[in-house]
């Protein structure tokens, strides 16, 4: 068979000198002094290795899930391109997950590895057990744990196994409009077009013609900084400064060795506040991109003035990678407030509620389709067809419009979605924790807007008859329930929310009341 497996490829782009940096690390483990850890292409090379053949040893089925909640590391990012060099499936999870969260995604996804920090060991290895989990290993960010001590018993050579571009790579929940997650299943086939794709319009660099450097400073269990940000760096053969947390002031300072920066629009509004920010330092840099949230035209045009660059804004989501991006050239053609363009063989339409093609500049869903969308939701297949019009096309749940020459812009989301600083939270699974706490009759979620989250979560609560409530102590309720970003930035306790005839809570109303809650 063909091997069409991510791991390949990416490793078929290493530099032909092993022996060149490949990463860089920008900071350490947090209290600990600091020294700087460079990993050549060798290192990539033998660590993923050591790690596969862990995982050959435990002589899984084909299709096994690895399930990964670890803090950020160069060894973390090791163990993903393991677990494809091994042909296993990797499962990222949100290292602000708690236990509910976690017991739910491992129940869900029954992984038979599980690997997460030394700190989380004690309850997480329990629920992983009850899951029928075979293994359970633990990374700290200080190369510390039993994954690395058991991987450095085994050989640094390891044949990797192939796939199919049609086999399960990944799966990334996302959070589902019921309150329940849906795990989005990736496949070799949908990450390696979309990074090639990807190589091409934005105009990587090899060695040979200069030669990229990027900036990481996302996290790695989420499209952008996982798939986007990596893919992107690895496929190209391109150094990567790591950051294990990012800090404005820290980043802006290595900008000068770098040539790549991707962030979620809430590092380019904190960037803008560091007095460092200027033409200076950036003069070195060919590329800033932005997405997973929407840019604000103020945050892009403030963008150009500081620093001289215009920050090339992309659309994407968990089911379907990167979807449309405004142009790498001319630079001038990047416009603020729109998304720009379907890449290379994705197709993108507007359709409106009755299933018919909006004219252009006319606002409907958006669909797409394309070698990038996903297989459908692990163990779902309603939803999954829900989600996929009769002709094969899928529903992204955003909702925009597409100008004559096709340029996309996002105007809303028919999903009922926040996005906060680049993390998604949906109200209905917040609303359900609110819910069963004691006194509280029935609450409402909504996204207000927030200078540096871009959105914030809020919740207004009805108390029970006769109950009395404390809006403070009922953020503190959630706090260690569910993870920090779902966790409303203000309550409100009212006698009762404003609903419509239909009796359906008017949550725009709210979103109003509200809106200039966190203004300046
Ligand atoms: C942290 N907090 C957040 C938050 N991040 N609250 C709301 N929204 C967030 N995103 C909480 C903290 O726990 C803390 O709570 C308080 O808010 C202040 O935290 P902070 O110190 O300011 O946060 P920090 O640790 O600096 O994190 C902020 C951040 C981080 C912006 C660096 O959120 C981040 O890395 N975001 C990127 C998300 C991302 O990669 N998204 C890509 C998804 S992929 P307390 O209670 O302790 O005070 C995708 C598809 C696509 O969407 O198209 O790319
Ligand atoms: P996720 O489920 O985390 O993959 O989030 C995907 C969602 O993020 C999309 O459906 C959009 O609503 C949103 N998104 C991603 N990029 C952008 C962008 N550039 N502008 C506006 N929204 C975006």
């Amino acid at each position: 068979m063909t091997d069409q497996s991510l791991f390949s490829a990416l490793r078929g782009a290493f530099p032909a000198d092993l022996d060149g940096v490949a990463i860089e690390t920008a900071d350490g483990p947090a209290g600990q002094p600091f020294e700087p850890l460079r990993y050549t292409w060798r290192d990539l090379e033998r660590g993923t290795a050591m790690m596969a053949n862990l995982l050959r040893g435990l002589g899984l089925p084909e299709g096994s899930r690895v399930a990964v909640q670890t803090d950020k590391s160069v060894e973390a990012l090791m163990l993903y391109l393991a677990v494809f060099r091994e042909g296993l499936v990797y499962l990222p999870l949100n290292t602000a997950y708690q236990a509910a969260e976690m017991a739910y995604f491992i129940g869900n996804a029954e992984p038979a590895v599980v690997v997460c920090t030394p700190r989380n060991f004690p309850w997480l290895s329990r629920i992983a057990f009850q899951a029928g989990t075979r293994a359970v290993y633990t990374l700290g960010d200080d190369r510390t744990g039993s994954l690395l001590e058991r991987a450095a018993q085994c050989s640094d050579r390891h044949r990797p196994v192939p796939r199919r571009a049609d086999d399960l790579a990944a799966i990334l929940y996302t959070s589902g409009t019921t309150g329940r997650s849906k795990g989005a299943m990736l496949t070799h086939g949908n990450l390696l077009s979309n990074a090639q794709v990807l190589r091409s319009y934005w105009g990587w660099r090899g060695a040979t013609d200069g030669g990229d450097v990027l900036i990481h400073a996302l996290p790695i269990f989420h499209v952008h900084g996982l798939f986007v940000a990596s893919h992107g760096a690895l496929l190209n053969g391109s150094r990567m400064i790591w950051f294990s947390r990012f800090d404005p002031a820290a980043v802006i300072a290595r900008l000068g060795e770098a040539t790549v920066f991707m962030g979620v629009p809430t590092l380019y509004v904190r960037m803008l506040a560091e007095p460092t920010l200027d033409h200076a330092a950036c003069a070195h840099m060919r590329l800033f991109i932005s997405g997973s949230a929407p840019l604000l035209p103020e945050t892009f045009h403030a963008w150009t003035e500081r620093t001289g660059h215009t920050i090339l804004e992309r659309y994407g989501m968990s089911e379907t990678v990167m979807l449309t991006s405004n142009p790498y050239r001319p630079e001038s053609d990047r416009v603020a407030g729109t998304v720009g363009y379907p890449l290379p063989d994705v197709g993108v339409r507007v359709h409106d509620e009755h299933g018919q093609p909006c004219a252009a500049g006319e606002i409907g869903g958006i669909e797409v389709r394309g070698p990038n969308v996903f297989k459908g939701y692990w163990r779902m297949p309603d939803k999954t067809r829900e989600e996929f019009t009769a002709d094969g096309w899928f529903r992204t749940g955003d909702v925009g419009r597409a100008d004559a020459d096709g340029r996309i812009t996002i105007v809303g989301r028919s999903k009922d979605l926040i996005i906060s600083g680049g993390y998604n939270v949906y109200p209905a699974e917040v609303e359900g924790y609110l819910n069963e706490m004691p006194g509280v009759a029935e609450s409402a979620v909504v996204g207000v807007p927030h200078p540096d989250f871009g959105e914030a979560v809020i919740a207004v609560v009805v108390p029970r008859t006769g109950a009395a409530l404390d809006a403070t102590e009922l953020v503190a309720g959630l706090k260690g329930r569910i993870a920090n970003f779902k966790v409303p930035k203000q309550a409100f306790v009212v006698p009762e929310l404003p609903r419509n005839t239909m009796g359906k809570v008017q949550k725009n109303l709210l979103r109003e009341q509200h809106r200039a809650l966190f203004a300046g």
